[in-house]
């Protein structure tokens, strides 16, 4: 079903100089608007998912020479009848044909309305839509495979699967509320209820640890390099870059400043942070440096805490073992091919040479071990990635430990339902689909109690 909407119309492609610009317009409207200043076939006329060639013109003035993509609806993104102007590169062409459009009728569109109204049109789900984003902003294959299964609809059945499993209890509430009277209907109680709530919460904890993959694919691992002076924090940086960016001296106190990066690891995005040397100095501007660091500690999902295998420990390094003891860190042993004086008795130190470029594959698998599951990637479902998705998740694992509780507390199977309808709603509200009203059309479309 399409709603009834005015006529929108944008540019799709980035501003600048490039060889083309698309102008896209999508509404009732579109092909009696774009007709009106089209010179060429008559477009009204015309077939669904054809080119046509012509001129845009305003009166006398030719404006461009053009291609145009017609879609009627409803086989369209928008569903509605959308056309696509292909103009010849430059902002001042496309411009020229964005004030004609709407001087003949077009109202330019928001940010992202065309997804919004696939969205309306009921084409995409909320999940479906977001991932456009996603798919847009990708950096690595990782990602945009994550992306694309959202986009073809694998978080949205996730979602589905999960709400038809609340719906399925509720539902056996309803009846036993409504026809307490039907021999073959199961009288329901707390105990019978529980189990099942139960599973649910399993399979809900599991999509959400399997969530925390997913997130790290999609945002990337903030991540930070600290350690004493000259242990070679800027030499790792330097080393997994691959390049240059951050300055190195044997001198203590070089970086003065967050030198921040990004590094595609397998397909996993670090967000490296490079930081000065941690220690007691006198100098304003290292000291200002050295509180930066110490903040980004705070931030940062894994600390890559550097030691100097060349030295024994000092007080300065059991000091930052102190200090990052709580945060997911991989503790590095650098510069050794000079020696191997430390030895970390309870806990794995990863030995490397950032001058020399050795272990620095073993230091990757670590970073993988610790924030990625294989077998997600490789899976063929979806997974969440999406921080609001998450927290719709959260939200509905809340309404089902609340459902629990009742039904340990041993209250009426009513007051059940109510948290289990708030979980419904949850979830429904990650696909963008639930309000109250849907509830009650899923409910007799599934279970037919008015027979
Ligand atoms: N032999 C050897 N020298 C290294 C290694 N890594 C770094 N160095 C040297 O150690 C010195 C300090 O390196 P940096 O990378 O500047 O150290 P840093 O920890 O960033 O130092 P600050 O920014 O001053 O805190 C330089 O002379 C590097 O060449 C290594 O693996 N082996
Ligand atoms: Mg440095």
């Amino acid at each position: 079903m399409t709603m009834l909407f005015d006529t929108i119309v944008a540019k799709t492609t980035a501003n600048g100089t490039s060889a083309i610009n698309v102008i896209r317009i999508s509404g009732d409207e579109s092909f009696s608007i774009v007709n009106r200043v089209f010179k060429g076939p008559d477009l009204e006329k015309a077939e669904s998912h054809t080119i046509k060639y012509g001129y845009i013109h305003d009166n006398e003035k030719v404006i461009d020479e053009v291609m145009v993509f017609l879609y009627r609806a409803p086989r369209t993104f928008t569903t509605e009848d959308v056309i696509e102007i292909s103009t010849h590169g430059g902002n001042f062409i496309a411009n020229e044909v964005l004030k004609l459009l709407i001087k003949n009728g077009a109202r330019l569109a928001e940010n992202g309305e065309f997804t919004k109204r696939a969205y309306l049109n009921g084409r995409l789900d909320l999940t479906e839509a977001e991932s456009i984003m996603d798919i847009v902003n990708a950096k690595t294959y990782t990602q945009l495979n994550l992306a694309n299964k959202q986009l073809r609809g694998d978080v949205h059945t996730l979602v589905d699967q999960l709400q038809s499993k609340v719906l399925d209890i509720i539902a056996n509430i309803e009846v036993n509320i409504d026809y307490p009277e039907y021999d073959d209907v199961e009288i329901l109680t707390s105990e019978i209820i529980m189990p099942r709530i139960k599973v649910l919460q399993d399979s809900i904890n599991n999509v959400l640890k399997e969530a925390e993959t997913g997130q790290v694919i999609r945002d990337g691992i903030k991540t930070v390099i600290v350690g004493r002076p000259n242990v070679g924090k800027s030499s790792l940086l330097n080393s997994l870059l691959k390049e240059d960016k951050a300055i190195v001296t044997n001198i203590s106190g070089t970086t003065r400043d967050l030198i921040e990066a990004e590094l595609n690891l397998d397909g996993i995005i670090l967000k490296l942070i490079d930081t000065a040397g941690i220690r007691e100095t006198n100098d304003a501007v290292e000291k200002i440096g050295i509180d930066r660091a110490i903040k980004a500690i705070d931030k940062a999902s894994l600390v890559l805490l550097v030691l100097d295998q060349s030295n024994h420990l000092t007080d300065l390094d059991d000091t930052l073992l102190e200090l990052t003891k709580n945060k997911t860190r991989i503790l590095i042993g650098n510069k050794i091919d000079l020696g191997n004086k430390i030895d970390l008795k309870h806990e794995k130190i990863i030995n490397i040479s950032a001058k020399n470029n050795t272990g620095l594959d073993i230091l990757s698998k670590e970073v993988k071990d610790l924030f990625i599951d294989e077998k997600i990637i490789n899976e063929d479902f979806g997974v969440l990635s999406n921080t609001r998705h998450i927290g719709k998740l959260e939200e509905t694992k809340l309404a089902l430990e609340d459902a629990y509780k009742a039904c340990v507390a041993s209250l009426p199977v009513d007051m059940v339902e109510i948290d289990l309808r708030k979980a419904w709603t949850s979830l429904g509200e990650i696909t963008g689909q639930s309000t109250s009203e849907d509830l009650i059309t899923t409910l007799f479309s599934k279970f037919c109690l008015g027979k």
